[in-house]
């Protein structure tokens, strides 16, 4: 699926408008600016990065509330807009490296992956499911979203009728769930969704919740992975600069270890790091969930240990 020479794509999204907290649109220019595309040169990478995404603005006064979700045009022309530059990313064979910004910036970049290869898989690494519909979430947050767009679950907005309903459920696992609104758990359970929550990392460790999880989406090995990861999955003593942090998550070795695995596979075609917000906590907090956003990428690029 990727070219020679091997080459990622860098693309930042300073955007935030899938959730109320400001902060998470400087996420990738503190990510870039902590030096991601020289470590990942020096990981045998090309990379390409011709600064970060420039987004259509739209006035919040332009974009009141359809039904209870907020900020629903710029959410969608943006994650529309991200859709394209993926999509061409992935069919040039590079590898695009999606920065948010916000998680609803995955209705665009899986959009913009299954454009391209429908029988990719999906690994969301995250404290949430960030499946609600615009029936069942309580927030109005479209962050807490995108994965019922992509699976055409729940009312049709026509604000987001470019979203075509490209995953099916068999396509898609979680890992590291543990926040999971009453109504996402019966849409996961309705849906067959499989899911690796907290209570499994520690009941089978690490090694083997990925292994299972890849035996679901991914039996035979053969199907490219987009792998989406929101920092919140990390435990807050790991990644505290976040918007929506909860307790008991991953340490920073079980977050890595999911990225190197992934690698190993030479089935990763689509990689994003979500939700870090440098505006939340202290400076050392902040450098932290930079620094281990910086290394979780490496993992996933090939950075190896030994
Ligand atoms: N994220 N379930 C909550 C909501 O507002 O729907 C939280 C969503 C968090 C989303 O962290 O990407
Ligand atoms: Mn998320
Ligand atoms: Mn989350
Ligand atoms: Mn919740």
């Amino acid at each position: 699926w990727l070219s020679e020479p091997k080459t990622a794509a860098i693309v930042g999204c300073p955007f935030s408008g899938g959730q109320p907290k400001p902060g998470v649109d400087q996420g990738p220019i503190n990510l870039v600016e902590a030096g991601l595309i020289s470590q990942l040169s020096e990981l045998g990478w090309q990379v390409k990065f011709d600064g970060h995404h420039q987004f259509e603005e739209i006035k919040a006064s332009d974009d009141p509330p359809i039904g209870v979700l907020k900020n629903p045009r710029l959410v969608s022309r943006v994650t529309q807009s991200v859709a394209e530059v993926v999509s061409s990313h992935v069919k040039r064979g590079e590898l695009p490296v999606t920065l948010g910004g916000d998680h609803s910036l995955a209705m665009g970049t899986i959009s913009g992956t299954l454009s391209q290869y429908p029988d990719a898989c999906v690994i969301w690494v995250d404290a949430h499911a960030d499946i609600n519909t615009p029936e069942t979430t309580d927030s109005g947050n479209i962050h807490g979203m995108p994965v019922s767009f992509l699976l055409g679950l729940g009312s049709k907005i026509p604000e987001f009728s470019w979203v075509k309903p490209l995953l099916k459920p068999g396509q898609l696992v979680y890992i590291g769930l543990r926040d999971v609104d009453a109504g996402e758990k019966r849409i996961l359970r309705e849906n067959g969704i499989k899911s690796f929550s907290m209570h499994e990392v520690d009941k089978y460790g690490i090694g083997k919740v990925v292994e299972m999880a890849l035996d679901h989406v991914n039996p035979q090995r053969d199907r490219p992975i987009h792998l989406s990861f929101d920092v919140d999955a990390l435990d807050p003593s790991v990644a505290p600069s976040t918007g929506t942090p909860v307790r008991g998550g991953l340490t920073f070795r079980e977050g890595h270890y999911i990225c190197e695995a992934i690698y190993e596979t030479g089935l990763l075609i689509a990689l994003d790091l979500m939700e870090v917000n440098p505006s939340l906590a202290d400076d050392v907090s902040v450098q932290q969930t930079v620094a281990v956003g910086c290394s979780l990428v490496r993992s996933a690029l090939g950075e190896v240990l030994l």
